[in-house]
């Protein structure tokens, strides 16, 4: 396994090839096999920045991301480069994805919302040769971003661009896609390339817990397994439609079950510009959509939306929810409004998942975030004392598994803290379980805001915010949102005749380059933070108090 990553113990691994969890196929292998399969069937629908409107047979996909692999390995990449993947929902994600997969090279999932703060910190801790990037996105300019990730990134030697214009510097995946191949020594060195499964195949990012982000090492054979386990769960065939409309770098969208999911069972993938009502709807209906994962905060979106009754959504078999917590009355409208089934997902990019089955009681689907995704996974929730606490109680959970990782990628000293030395993967997510095995999130150990799925470090911003000359001390800390969930709130102390106000502290965030959905939306100025009995900044306390201010201000 590529140097820096945690390899499963020997014997683990061994058995989880014994027992079929890990198949020894890559993800390459998967897209081959669905266009021997189902070589007519659609495999993709998209809006490309290049070709407009994409619909791509399985047999189409198939040779685009042969022909960009052979052409990546013309430009010079090479197995275990890493290449930096920040392309919204379009088709050229899904070739490049494959074509990289395909040679062995490994994306690196960043967001589109990620900005230098992110990205150049990721390119370099990554050591990456190149990086994907559209031209503009949404009135941001990537050509710029990409220009200062390049200075601060000595490794990187490619910006490789989705757009119909090249760009001086960069190299154009249009000229790439559209050169033809030939050439039958090019698909021996294309067979060549392939894989070992064991390998590394995607670096996801850690869903922001303390500091920076981490980069999440996948094998070929762990995330297949957890497309594979998610896609069973949620009844997904060759006849499934999966509308992508969160962005599909994202793991919930990519991996449980996601684009590999759908690619591994000879679905149909349809990729959302965006998660906006009307175009969701739109294509539900255009598409026949049987399947769309989304975070609550969509959902609410798509049950207000007055003009719902407008499209015909019958073909909606399933909608899963995760990323935040759906609650129960939350599940029931989905339910009764979309006449299809809701299923809970609980799930983390480093791995470990819970789910509900389709035919639990109703009662589970609503109230609980299920059980383990695999029957191999092991979980235990553990207390304080690092011990399980009694049957019925909220404890942290610990997890490891055929699609749990067992480290992250160059982070000797964080993986001691985050893995016990069995290689439990400790969650900081707090859960009960039930009598029947059914676990509840009941809250977070971890110091995280969860706005709407977007997960915020608040270590990283408080950082930030300390940096400003006006500030003494700085808590981030999460606030409830009827619609986002949680947002962030900034608890400052400024130094003495200093005045600070949100709009002068976010313009003072941006110019440090961070993604947007991480400023905080409320500011408190006070001259002294709580403390916890072992003198520590009381976060509880700060939490408590922005909430019952935002109680108070509702009454009035
Ligand atoms: C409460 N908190 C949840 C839930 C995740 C499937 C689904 C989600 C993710 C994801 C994912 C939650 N209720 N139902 O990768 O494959 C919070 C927890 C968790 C963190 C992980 C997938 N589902 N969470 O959200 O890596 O705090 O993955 O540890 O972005 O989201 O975030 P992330």
């Amino acid at each position: 396994m590529l140097e820096g990553c945690t390899p499963w113990p020997k014997e683990l691994a061994e058995r989880y090839i014994a027992q079929g969890y890990w198949e020894n196929f890559t993800i390459g292998d998967i897209l081959d096999r669905s266009a021997r399969h189902f070589p007519d069937r659609e495999a993709l629908v998209g809006m490309s920045p290049i070709t407009g409107q994409e619909r791509d047979s399985y047999r189409d996909l198939v040779k685009k991301a042969d022909r960009l692999a052979l052409r990546l390995l013309r430009l010079g990449l090479k197995p275990l480069d890493r290449v930096v993947l920040q392309l919204p929902n379009i088709p050229e994600f899904v070739y490049l994805y494959f074509a990289l997969c395909k040679i062995g090279a490994i994306p690196v999932m960043c967001l589109p919302p990620h900005r230098l703060n992110e990205v150049g910190y990721i390119a370099r801790h990554a050591a990456a040769r190149a990086y994907a990037i559209p031209s503009e996105l949404r009135g941001f300019d990537y050509l710029k971003l990409a220009a200062d990730v390049r200075r601060q990134t000595p490794s990187l030697e490619f910006v490789l661009v989705a757009d119909r214009n090249p760009f001086p510097g960069t190299v154009s995946l249009a000229r790439l896609l559209e050169e033809p191949v030939e050439d039958t020594c090019d698909r021996d060195l294309l067979q060549a390339c392939r894989p070992d499964p064991m390998e590394v195949a995607v670096f996801q990012l850690s869903g922001g817990t303390t500091g920076r982000q981490k980069i999440i090492p996948h094998t070929h054979n762990d995330y297949l397994c957890c497309c594979r386990f998610s896609a069973f769960m949620v009844g997904m065939t060759s006849y499934s439609a999966f509308l992508a409309s969160a962005p599909v770098a994202h793991n919930f969208s990519l991996a449980a079950p996601g684009l590999n999911g759908a690619i591994y069972n000879g679905a149909k993938t349809v990729l959302a510009q965006n998660a906006d009502p009307e175009t969701v709807m739109q294509l539900v209906e255009a598409e026949k959509i049987t399947y769309a994962n989304a975070v609550p905060t969509m959902i609410i979106n798509w049950l207000n939306h007055p003009g719902r009754e407008r499209y015909d959504l019958s073909s909606l078999e399933v909608i899963a929810g995760g990323g935040f917590k759906v609650n129960p009355e939350l599940g029931r409208r989905v339910q009764e409004t979309f006449g299809c089934r809701l299923q809970q997902n609980f799930g983390m990019g480093e791995g470990l998942h819970t789910c509900t089955r389709m035919d639990d009681p109703q009662e589970v689907i609503l109230q609980t975030q299920g059980r383990p995704l695999t029957p191999a996974d092991e979980i235990k929730l553990v207390g304080d004392d690092g011990l399980k606490v009694p049957a019925g109680e909220t404890g942290e959970l610990w997890g490891r598994g055929p699609t749990v990782v067992r480290g992250y990628y160059r982070e000797e000293e964080r993986n001691r803290e985050a893995f016990d030395p069995e290689g439990f993967y400790k969650t900081g997510d707090m859960l009960r379980r039930d009598d029947r095995g059914n676990l509840t999130v009941a809250g977070r150990k971890k110091d995280m805001i969860n706005r709407a799925g977007e997960k915020i470090s608040a270590e990283e911003v408080e950082n930030l915010i300390f940096s400003n000359p006006k500030v003494i001390n700085a808590a981030v800390v999460a606030m409830p949102d009827p619609i986002y969930g949680e947002k962030s709130c900034a608890y400052v102390i400024l130094r003495s005749n200093e005045t600070l106000g949100l709009e002068e502290l976010n313009t003072f965030l941006l110019e440090k380059q961070i993604a947007k959905f991480k400023l905080p939306e409320r500011l408190e100025i006070v001259e002294n933070f709580p403390l916890t009995s072992m003198a520590k900044v009381s976060k509880e306390e700060l939490r408590r108090d922005v909430a019952a201010k935002l109680d108070r201000e509702k009454v009035v």
